[in-house]
């Protein structure tokens, strides 16, 4: 029985910024979370959508160490990208902060104290990897050797990619410290934890026999769990990098990511609503949904709710955690490491003014039951067929025929027919069905319905032929329109929680000021004699070239992925520092004059044939057009390359490489690793603007 709640508390789990944000992520838990949120607004709810990036945490110290720079900067970094990213897809948030902030740090810090003062932890001395160089404890992902189920190199203290076997760093075969490459010593060092198995009996009440309505996925991995029985879990870890352990004699240590992290729910609901946010957290009557994906089900489930729980003072507990299953992206596993996503800012800045499509196919492929696979040419057909063929097409149908026969004046039903009603018969009860699949977490499902809708408007339209009535029978006409129209507006509103800026710009055309989901299922939205605004196209085609560059882009990545030397691994094992080739020799400031380098424009790209790492490139310089041939195929392909902003070095003597004369030189960024980037200049600079 669902209670009558008062607010609903949404939370998104929060991302690592340690890298952007991929399909993956979108499709696992933001879009969804958004969908839903949405959708209760539109009901009048009164909602909060909490989420910020998650600046914890082992992942980031790697990421810094890789690329040189210090964990603050990488969070830095990452949380822009990702929040404006974020920003730009309409997900809809209350707040996106972070927990690197002030108010987070306080806010776990008070949280590990209570716990620590009112006993709920216990202290524990084990034995760990340290690493008598780096003078460091060995976080498990900082332990690399043989993995002991398949014999693979460089597996993790914690995982081996190659089987994907969940490891312990003592398990490994000629452990390997990943800072210096040394063999790491054991070291006793003391921990707090909290005895989860104390929380067992309660956790299996709560879940077991209270939530038997959560998705069976995320029931079935709790009772695993449980069945499995529970083990006291360590809150804090040995690294320079985190909320400090706020006690005394606790120099060194950090709070465990995973303890900190969700209380990054509660902090940044206080910076939302610094008076205000006891009521969202500690009232019966607040209804606290956790949108997560499937890899964070324990801590969502099990690990927060006892600290909640332990915590006491009136502390509410999810009342359901949708996780959704994992997305692959054409046929493998999306992964940050080797650079196999498509990341959404890229996507943005590739697809502008396309933000709904991505919002469209990635809820209609939502892995809600089971993993699913990402393909761009299933975007292209869910575009093509769907969007643009049977939405975009009856509102255009329906908004351009109401110009041409009425002058943009809605028209009153003066003659209706049976179709008609049958037709009006349907909206409520798709209706019923979106709000039925939207409440039990069915998205797929709830926007196949919407979706529905626009088939039942755009089969109305075939059906009734109102261009060919209209030379005999203006009346019937009238009605058709009506009708067409009012399942247009009903359209604005009941689309609106799946794609945002679809639904604005379909308000505007019908200059709809006010969309109500009370509305929704109502035969009259537009009143006759309401005057709409002029057709735009809602969905723009897909053409083939799009999606064949962005599958050429991953043929890139993958045959990057294959030839390169190292392993695909976040770490190199031997080699903590990013090692930077040293300085050149002095050069004076009349050298570096003498060098013309300039902004330019690749026009086109293509390999030079029998050879792996050339492409010859037609490039516009702003003073000529001219070819230059770069070592570059082994990192882009043609495809990519073309349109793209680079640097140029143009007055380097002409040399002929395999018979083409080549003018110039392309600027490149190379890592010690052999990894060569191009160097772009900002967006809006004009070709042949001069660089000193
Ligand atoms: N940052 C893990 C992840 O991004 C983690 C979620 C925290 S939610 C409190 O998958
Ligand atoms: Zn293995």
């Amino acid at each position: 029985m669902e209670k009558n709640y008062k607010r609903h508390l949404v939370t998104a789990a929060l991302p690592y910024a340690n890298g952007a944000v991929h399909i993956g992520h979108l499709a696992g838990v933001y879009i969804p979370a958004d969908i839903y949120v949405r959708y209760l607004r539109m009901r009048g709810q009164d909602v909060k959508f909490i989420c910020g990036s998650d600046e914890h945490g082992v992942p980031i110290t790697i990421k810094a160490k890789q690329q040189g720079l210090t964990p603050q900067e990488v969070v830095d970094k990452y949380h822009m990208i990702i929040k404006d990213s974020f920003e730009r897809l309409g997900i809809s948030f209350d707040i996106y902060s972070r927990t690197s902030s002030k108010i987070h740090h306080k806010t776990a810090s008070e949280f590990f104290r209570k716990l620590y003062l009112d006993g709920k932890f216990i202290e524990k001395e084990s034995e760990q990897y340290y690493d008598e160089e780096a003078k460091q404890f060995l976080a498990d992902r900082y332990i690399v050797g043989t993995c002991p189920k398949c014999g693979a190199e460089n597996a993790y203290g914690d995982q081996c990619e190659k089987c994907g076997s969940t490891l312990s760093p003592t398990e490994l075969i000629n452990p390997r410290s990943a800072l210096s490459g040394n063999t790491p010593i054991m070291k006793k060092t003391s921990h707090w934890y909290l005895p989860l198995d104390q929380y067992e009996e309660w956790l299996r009440e709560w879940i077991l026999e209270g939530h038997k309505e959560w998705k069976s996925n995320v029931y079935g991995q709790c009772k695993s769990w449980l069945d499995g029985g529970l083990q006291p879990r360590a809150v804090s870890r040995d690294l320079d990098w985190g909320v400090p352990v706020p006690i005394e004699g606790a120099e060194g240590k950090v709070l465990y990511v995973w303890f900190d992290a969700p209380i990054g729910y509660i902090s940044n609901t206080i910076e939302l609503l610094p008076n205000d946010w006891e009521k969202w957290w500690k009232s019966d009557d607040t209804k606290m949904v956790h949108f997560i994906g499937k890899d964070n089900i324990v801590f969502h489930c099990i690990v927060f709710p006892a600290m909640l729980k332990a915590y006491g003072d009136g502390y509410i507990l999810p009342e359901n955690v949708p996780a959704n299953e994992f997305l692959n992206l054409e046929g493998n596993k999306i992964s940050t490491s080797r650079n196999w996503a498509v990341w959404l800012h890229e996507y943005l800045e590739e697809f502008p003014g396309q933000e709904d499509v991505l919002r469209y196919v990635l809820c209609a492929n939502a892995p809600e039951t089971k993993d699913n696979d990402f393909t761009w040419k299933d975007f292209q057909t869910r575009n093509n067929s769907e969007l643009v063929a049977i939405f975009g097409n009856f509102v255009n149908r329906a908004v351009v025929l109401t110009h041409k026969y009425f002058a943009g004046e809605v028209p009153a039903d003066i003659k209706s027919e049976p179709i008609d009603r049958e037709v009006l018969d349907q909206i409520p009860v798709i209706k019923a069905a979106i709000e039925e699949s939207l409440e039990t977490f069915r998205f797929r499902e709830a926007l196949k319905e919407a979706m529905n809708l626009a088939r039942l408007g755009n089969k109305y339209l075939t059906e009734t032929e109102p261009w060919k009535i209209a030379k005999t029978d203006m009346e019937r006409v009238a009605s058709i329109m009506n009708v067409s129209l009012q399942i247009c507006a009903n359209l604005a509103i009941a689309f609106e929680p799946f794609l945002p800026h679809t639904t604005h710009k379909l308000a505007y055309m019908l200059n709809m000021k006010n969309r109500n989901w009370e509305d929704f299922g109502c035969d009259i939205i537009l009143q006759p004699g309401h005057i709409i605004n002029e057709a735009r196209l809602l969905f723009d085609k897909i053409e083939d070239s799009a999606v064949e560059a962005q599958v050429a882009k991953l043929e890139a990545t993958r045959s990057q992925n294959e030839t390169a030397l190292a392993p695909a691994s976040e770490i190199e094992a031997t080699d903590s520092q990013p090692s930077i080739v040293p300085q050149k020799d002095e050069c004076t400031y009349d050298e570096f004059m003498k060098m013309d380098i300039r902004t330019a424009t690749v026009l086109e790209a293509e390999r030079v044939p029998k050879t792996d790492k050339l492409l010859k490139l037609t490039i516009d310089t702003g003073i000529d057009i001219r070819t230059i041939v770069s070592g570059i195929a082994e990192y882009y392909s043609p495809e990519v390359m073309v349109g793209k902003k680079i640097c140029i070095l143009a007055n380097l003597a002409p040399r002929k490489i395999k018979g083409i004369e080549s003018k110039g030189m392309i600027l490149m960024a190379k890592e010690e690793s052999g990894n060569m980037r191009i160097v772009t200049p900002g967006e809006s600079i004009a070709n042949g603007a001069t660089i000193s």
